[in-house]
């Protein structure tokens, strides 16, 4: 009998089928060439690598899930094995195709009209527009319903003043999603790169997610024409929808991290002598590095169930909720213990484990926080909401 995989121990890629397995080789291939070379030197610069965006379009990876308007007609299983593979490289590269796909093209494709899918999702499949996403607010992020950015009618036209905070690709955006309480709840508006009163700012100094654009958006008496408003997003659930879409990929993506800092502590550990013997002959570390292979196939089996539940249509976002908690936490305790195996050197981004680890403090944040997720399992367990 052949061995058993490490980093496949349950023979998960047996269930994909041969398109999927072709997807994940092919970003696969594009992390290993073109991400990992160089990652460690934009995150130590805080630096997103622009140029690969490009590329990234090309590979039809930008908005592959969404059928039409130049996008990929992907299922959302290959759009997970995507996440995956590209988080392996980093969680910035991840974080980009997550916001321009499932933030942006997905509520365009989703709630917008035929002229607003027209004229933005094939520039944005194609990687000439590029989308952010503002819901999150300086006074809080846990709780959008409390947004204090506000649309008021203004004869045909919308004004928007209020500001948004942490908003990934900010500063690099064509277009951003802003959501805003208005006379009649919560609404989305498409508010365009140069609309007056529309100003945004990079944030820096930041020690996680360094190769990513992380920005703060300004809105003061922006005027946006009631054609930009998205016409079927219609309160909380409107944003909401689109968390559910880039959360079912953060619970694959974050496999692709826990995978590499395991590969790197097994390797590590079968060359690093200690007391007389490798670090891989010792039970204690056995036992750690058996236990990230258990963590990392249970992780597996859930993405890949949700996903076929995704692609079955019978997925429900507290199920995305459990596995976005369970595989956020899986990923960053296994990066740390990664971290930990490899000593010293494990401090230094020669090796990924730290870089991986402190990437994944934003994404078990973002999206919806630890907490946030286990209270929404509770609220449908108990259906009693304790937010
Ligand atoms: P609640 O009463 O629960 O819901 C209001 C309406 O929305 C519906 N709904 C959902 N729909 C789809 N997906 C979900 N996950 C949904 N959760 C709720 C719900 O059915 C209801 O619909 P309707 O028709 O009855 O009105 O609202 P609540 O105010 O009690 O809030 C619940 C809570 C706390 C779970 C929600 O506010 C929440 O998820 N908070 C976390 C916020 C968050 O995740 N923010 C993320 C910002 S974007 C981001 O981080 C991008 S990072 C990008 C990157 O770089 O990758
Ligand atoms: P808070 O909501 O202030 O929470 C603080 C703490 O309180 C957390 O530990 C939380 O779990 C806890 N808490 C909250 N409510 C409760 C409760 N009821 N009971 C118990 N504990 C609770 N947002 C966007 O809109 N678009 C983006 O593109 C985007 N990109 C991001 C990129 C990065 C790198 C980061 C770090 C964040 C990004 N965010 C974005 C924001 C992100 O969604 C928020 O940071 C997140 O939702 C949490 O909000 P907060 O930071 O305001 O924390």
């Amino acid at each position: 009998m052949e061995p058993v995989d490490p980093y496949d121990f349950f023979r998960f890629r047996d269930n994909l089928t041969e398109d999927e397995r072709q997807v994940q080789d092919t970003v696969a291939r594009f992390v290993d060439d073109r991400v990992l070379p160089t990652i460690a030197e934009y995150f130590e610069r805080d630096e997103f690598p622009r140029e690969l965006i490009q590329e990234i379009a090309e590979l039809g990876l930008l908005g592959c899930n969404l059928e039409g308007y130049g996008c990929g007609g992907l299922n959302h299983v290959c759009y997970g094995l995507t996440c995956m593979e590209l988080e392996r490289g980093d969680s910035g590269i991840r974080s980009f195709v997550s916001v321009q796909g499932s933030l942006c093209m997905w509520p365009i494709h989703t709630y917008g009209t035929e002229d607003q899918k027209q004229r933005w999702l094939p520039g944005m499949a194609k990687g000439e527009l590029i989308g952010c996403f503002g819901l999150t607010e300086p006074d809080g992020g846990s709780d959008p319903g409390t947004m204090k950015t506000f649309a008021k009618k203004d004869g045909d036209d919308w004004v928007i003043n209020g500001a948004k905070m942490w908003i990934t690709n900010g500063c690099l955006a064509d277009v951003a999603i802003v959501w805003a309480e208005t006379d009649d709840g919560v609404r989305g508006f498409l508010v365009e790169k140069g609309m007056s009163g529309y100003s945004t700012r990079e944030i820096k100094r930041k020690f996680s997610l360094r190769a990513s654009v992380t920005s703060e958006l300004f809105f003061e008496n922006v005027r946006v024409p009631d054609a930009n408003r998205l016409p079927e997003a219609k309160g909380l659930a409107g944003p909401l929808g689109c968390l559910t879409q880039a959360r079912f990929g953060i619970c694959w993506g974050v496999i692709g991290p826990a995978i590499a800092c395991f590969r790197e502590a097994l390797e590590y550990s079968k060359v690093r002598v200690l007391f007389g013997s490798p670090l891989s002959h010792k039970q204690a570390i056995q036992l750690r590095l058996a236990e990230m292979s258990r963590q990392i196939t249970m992780a597996q089996l859930l993405a890949l169930q949700l996903g076929r539940m995704k692609d079955d249509k019978v997925m429900h976002h507290t199920q995305v909720s459990m596995a976005k908690w369970n595989n956020c936490r899986m990923a960053i305790d296994l990066c740390r213990e990664a971290r930990d195996l490899l000593g010293a050197s494990g401090i230094t981004v020669e090796f990924s484990p730290i870089r991986h680890m402190l990437n994944l403090e934003s994404v078990i944040t973002y999206e919806g926080t630890e907490t946030i997720h286990q209270l929404a399992v509770a609220r449908e367990l108990t259906g009693a909401a304790a937010f």
